[in-house]
């Protein structure tokens, strides 16, 4: 994908109305610090457009990033992260399912899990409330990077089997360091907008 302009457009906090956006919307959902923001700017080609941070809870709002005029990536809130207070977490959990439940412009949902780690049963969670909402979530196994070349099949395998998903789910492997992974993520973008320009 060619990349000409990029803008964060819309910041939502908890009790902002979301944008009736007319172009498609593709949203990044995952735990906190697991490299949303990070794969947003590679998809964007941007060293550090999207806040970034080691530590965890930095996206706190639903960030709407407006590329090319045409679609939009969405940088949702991390959840599981523990040193948020319970009401918070409540409050970013009803937020994440209020965009998932009214978003005529949503079109695909990638789901990011730490390729170094089991899915957490908030993971799971995650997938299936996508899932409820009638999307197929696609899985981005993130920090590729992290791994030893011989490790990354069975860890594959784990994410896989921890959330419970069969071969059709098409799980990507990606790193924000080497950006491998990132064509792949451009070229389901793509496609999806290209089909709905010729509904
Ligand atoms: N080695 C490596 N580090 C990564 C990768 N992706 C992200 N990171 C690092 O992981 C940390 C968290 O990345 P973010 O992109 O801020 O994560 P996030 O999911 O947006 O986090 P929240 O906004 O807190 O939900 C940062 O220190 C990144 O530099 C990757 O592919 N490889
Ligand atoms: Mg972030």
């Amino acid at each position: 994908m060619i990349i000409k302009t990029v803008e964060l457009e819309t910041v939502c906090g908890i009790t902002s109305k979301l944008p009736e956006n007319t172009k498609p919307e593709f949203a990044f959902a995952g735990k906190s610090n697991v490299g949303k923001s990070s794969l947003i700017n590679a998809l964007m080609n941007r060293k550090s457009y999207a806040r970034t941070s080691s530590q965890p809870g930095k996206t706190q709002t639903i960030n709407f990033y407006n590329i090319n005029d045409a679609l939009y990536y969405v940088d949702l809130p991390g959840y599981g992260y523990a040193k948020v207070a319970v009401e918070v977490k409540a409050k970013w959990g009803k937020m994440i399912e209020n965009y998932l439940h009214k978003s005529p412009m949503l079109k695909c949902v990638f789901l990011l899990i730490d390729i170094r780690h089991e899915p957490s049963a908030n993971d799971k969670t995650m997938y299936d409330w996508v899932v409820h909402n009638g999307y197929q979530p696609i899985i981005i196994a993130t920090k590729l990077d992290k791994l030893k070349r011989s490790q990354v099949q069975k860890a594959l395998k784990v994410v896989r089997s921890g959330l419970g998903i069969g071969p059709d789910v098409t799980v990507i492997p990606f790193s924000a360091e080497t950006k491998q992974g990132r064509e792949e993520i451009w070229d389901l973008i793509e496609d999806s907008v290209n089909s709905l320009d010729n509904e």
